[in-house]
């Protein structure tokens, strides 16, 4: 098949997804095109089978912003024209949603027709939440799409209760390479950030508020207090500032390092014994899967679709958002004997294994199939 996927290129997690997606699909002999405005994270250097379409937006003097949802229609219109499309994936909403829905219409005006499925990874609805603007046009796009997939069962559910659709909504979780074999931990490395009996707790974001990362600094500190232990921050964003400050106020720098942004994250988490993910809100938390999939035991709120990933007891515990007392207390249960950490690395790694890559992208070709051959 040839397929057009329109993300957001940064290093949030429906850009990664969206990457991950095209390049396993790739793999499998389909050839992606995708579209966005400038050089997924992810995505590496050159790889059969995978295109890359930049859209670029001129600064116009009379606009006070730029229309880069019509330039994006457009270049979907010339993508799917001239590289002979059959299908388009577009991973948000707005603006994607409602742009594909443009080009779509105007590839019908000259006899092409253009299926457009869209996913659901949780801002543009709980956006919804916070601006009713926009529901409009996000339920028109949703009624429109020809199939819409969202990352989790919550998300899914939020959908249904913030707009009034019934249009049917298929869960097709995130997803990431899982391997069958035991990462071992480079002991070199690892001495650079940690004494030898002293575990690394670890959290990954993009430090917005959401992500709630002063909680992840206040449930260390009680950790450390306990059990003397470091924390490695990855990621970059607007609270990073206020986390800085914290970390000097509380007397921790010495075993907090800020490695800022990482394009691939996981020789990072291999180095960690904990991941913290305290959010307030979490449509289902990819940095989650991300460190189970090598192993670490995640301690985390239990909103969102996190519960649905992380599993109480098997792959981590889960807190009430903003119990940080709580978090603290778990973190240190798991990290109390050896054989305790052992026995929920395992079962984080085993759960990981539900969302490996190949089980879920089988999933969405599956639905490119059944939404092509209508
Ligand atoms: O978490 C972020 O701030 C980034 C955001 C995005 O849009 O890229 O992530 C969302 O999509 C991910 C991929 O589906 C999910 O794993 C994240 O849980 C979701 N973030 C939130 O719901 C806050």
């Amino acid at each position: 098949m040839k397929i057009g996927i329109v993300l957001y290129p940064t290093y949030g997690g429906s850009g990664v997804v969206a990457t991950e997606l095209g390049k396993s699909l790739a793999k499998k002999g389909h050839e992606i095109h995708f579209i966005t405005y400038s050089h997924p994270v992810r995505l590496g250097s050159f790889t059969e089978n995978i295109y890359y379409h930049e859209v670029s937006v001129s600064d116009y003097p009379l606009f006070e912003y730029e229309p880069y949802e019509t330039v994006l229609a457009s270049k979907m219109v010339d993508v799917v024209k001239h590289e002979h499309l059959d299908l388009l994936h577009v991973h948000y909403a707005i603006p994607h949603a409602s742009a594909a829905f443009m080009a779509r219409q105007i590839l019908k005006s000259q006899g092409i027709l253009i299926p457009f499925v869209t996913t659901l990874h949780g801002t543009d609805i709980t956006l919804v939440g916070k601006d009713p603007s926009f529901e409009p046009v996000i339920t028109f796009c949703l009624n429109e799409s020809d199939a819409v997939t969202a990352v989790s069962e919550s998300l899914k559910k939020d959908t249904y209760t913030h707009f009034s659709t019934s249009k049917k909504i298929s869960v097709i979780p995130n997803f990431i390479p899982v391997s069958e074999e035991k990462v071992s931990v480079d002991q070199k490395i690892r001495m650079r950030y940690s004494k030898i009996d002293e575990p690394i707790l670890c959290h990954i974001s993009n430090f917005r508020k959401v992500k709630r990362v002063e909680d992840v600094m206040r449930v260390f500190a009680k950790v450390n207090a306990v059990k003397p232990s470091n924390l490695l921050l990855v990621g970059d964003g607007p609270e990073r500032f206020l986390i800085e400050e914290l970390c000097r106020e509380l007397d921790l720098c010495t075993r907090v390092k800020f490695l800022g942004k990482i394009q691939d994250p996981s020789l990072v988490l291999e180095l960690a014994d904990l991941f913290i993910l305290p959010s307030e809100t979490e449509s289902f938390g990819l940095a989650a899967l991300e460190a189970m999939s090598v192993g670490v035991p995640v301690i985390s709120s239990n909103t969102g679709g996190i519960p649905e990933v992380n599993k109480h007891g098997v792959s981590g515990l889960l807190s009430d958002v903003g119990d940080v007392d709580d978090m603290a207390k778990n973190a240190l249960s798991i990290l109390e004997s050896k054989e305790t950490l052992d026995k929920f690395k395992k079962g984080a790694h085993k759960q990981a294994l539900e969302f490996d890559i190949n089980k879920i992208v089988q999933q969405y070709e599956d639905l490119y199939k059944e939404v092509v051959s209508r």
